[in-house]
């Protein structure tokens, strides 16, 4: 697969971002940042299953599209409506306030209930439920459909018919700014340290995971949750920058007997088109480590918002040789719809599960099927958290080849790792 078809899917994928098309007013910004100001409106079809199995299979999908035709005539110029995988209609309303594109989302929702179509029992309409969110000036597409989801979600569980709104996301104060992180990257007070990934049979580091930490002037290490949104916007340069960053930790450990491959977490931005900070990242090291050496973690959150996106990307990358991991996997959002959708090559089992291990819960019965399942997929599954020397041989014992967590090695830097040889 040359870089050149990467390239060109993910610009596939940025011609289908919503807002670019439509012509709507303020399209999204080049870093992905949702537009200058404005609202999302999440809207979705009350109870559609009780639907589907009360009529003809097709009665549902009927009744979305008349809602889909209804909503596209009504909507007033320059706003855009955008079908989402599973079912719902995004609302992009450029330049409104909150209160406005609440008004203007009661009444699509109104105007949608009132769509019938004919079903095998009779005429057919459904109810419908909203979320409405303001947009941070700097915050992203991704991040305004996940918050609408969550105030959808409130519409849905206060009984539906409803519309619900939530203001922006607003950064605490105490969230570094671009510039400082900049300067962080800069200092090299921002750097990947390397947590290894141990081979459980014979305790040989397999490999390791990357993970950003922020030196602080009072000498603290800060992992990446407070500025991780930060640097899904700083532009092509930090990106650059941070690649190299990266491409520099992860070489020499490859270049080590016995190393197989260096993990990277990849952020929803990186899923988010062409031009983001995080697509240029990703490009960067595609360009500079060989890609049978790497593995790109994602965790479901970024799957989730675009999984036709997020299905293109890990194709084209598997196809290249890089390998998938889904990270965090058995909390949150994970189902075995997105097992089924999303061949990934390694499992990694949040910590959680391990933290489980060994009480009155259900956590052996769990990891032993999910054992036999990964087998059966062809996966490879690695328990994250490992403590403890009980741990390391609860884990195996089910059948578990690979673990990371502190017993087996904190993240420390390449250096430190190569100065004391690749044993730990
Ligand atoms: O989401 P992800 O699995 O990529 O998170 C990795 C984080 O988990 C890192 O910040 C790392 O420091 C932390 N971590 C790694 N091993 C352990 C462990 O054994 N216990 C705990 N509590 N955290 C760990
Ligand atoms: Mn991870």
């Amino acid at each position: 697969m040359a870089q050149s078809d990467v390239l060109a899917m993910v610009r596939r994928g940025l011609a289908r971002l919503p807002g670019l098309g439509r012509g709507m007013a303020a399209g999204p910004g080049p870093t992905g940042a949702a537009s200058k100001g404005g609202a999302l409106g999440l809207l979705d079809v009350d109870d559609l299953k009780g639907l589907n199995a009360s009529s003809d299979f097709d009665t549902g999908d009927r009744l979305l599209n008349a809602i889909d035709d209804t909503l596209r005539r009504a909507l007033p110029k320059g706003l855009g409506v955008e079908r989402s995988e599973n079912g719902r209609f995004v609302l992009w309303l450029p330049g409104l306030g909150l209160d406005e594109a609440a008004a203007l989302t009661e009444r699509l929702r109104h105007l949608a209930a009132s769509v019938v179509v004919e079903g095998t029992t009779g005429l057919m309409a459904r109810t419908l439920s909203a979320g409405v969110v303001r947009i941070g000036t700097d915050e992203s597409r991704n991040r305004a459909v996940l918050h609408a989801d969550s105030v959808l979600a409130r519409a849905k569980a206060l009984g539906g018919n409803r519309t619900e709104t939530a203001r922006a996301i607003t950064s605490p104060s105490i969230l570094p700014t671009r510039a400082e992180v900049e300067a962080a990257i800069d200092s090299a007070a921002i750097e990947y340290h390397l947590q290894p990934i141990a081979d459980l049979r014979d305790r040989r580091v397999a490999g390791f995971e990357a993970l950003l930490r922020w030196r602080k002037d009072d000498g603290a290490l800060v992992g990446p949750a407070p500025f991780v949104d930060t640097l899904d916007r700083i532009p092509e340069a930090g990106s650059e920058r941070l690649a190299d960053l990266a491409c520099a930790a992860a070489r020499p450990l490859l270049a080590e007997d016995g190393i197989y491959y260096v993990t990277f977490n990849i952020t929803g931005a990186v899923l988010d088109g062409q031009n983001s900070p995080g697509c240029r990242w990703m490009r960067h090291l595609l360009d500079t480590l060989p890609p049978d050496r790497m593995v790109f973690e994602i965790v479901e959150t970024a799957i989730v918002v675009n999984p036709a996106r997020a299905a293109d990307l890990i194709d084209k990358l598997r196809a290249r040789g890089v390998r998938i991991a889904l990270d965090d996997f058995g909390t949150g959002l994970s189902n075995l719809e997105r097992l089924r959708r999303f061949p990934v090559d390694i499992l990694k089992i949040d910590r959680s599960f391990v933290d489980g291990l060994g009480g009155a819960g259900r956590e052996e019965a769990i990891l032993a099927s999910l054992v036999t399942l990964a087998q059966r997929l062809g996966t490879d599954i690695v328990a994250e958290g490992i403590e403890t020397e009980r741990q390391v041989e609860t884990v195996r014992d089910l059948g578990i080849h690979f673990g990371q967590g502190y017993h087996l090695g904190r993240p420390a830097r390449a250096v430190d790792w190569l100065g004391t040889g690749s044993d730990a």
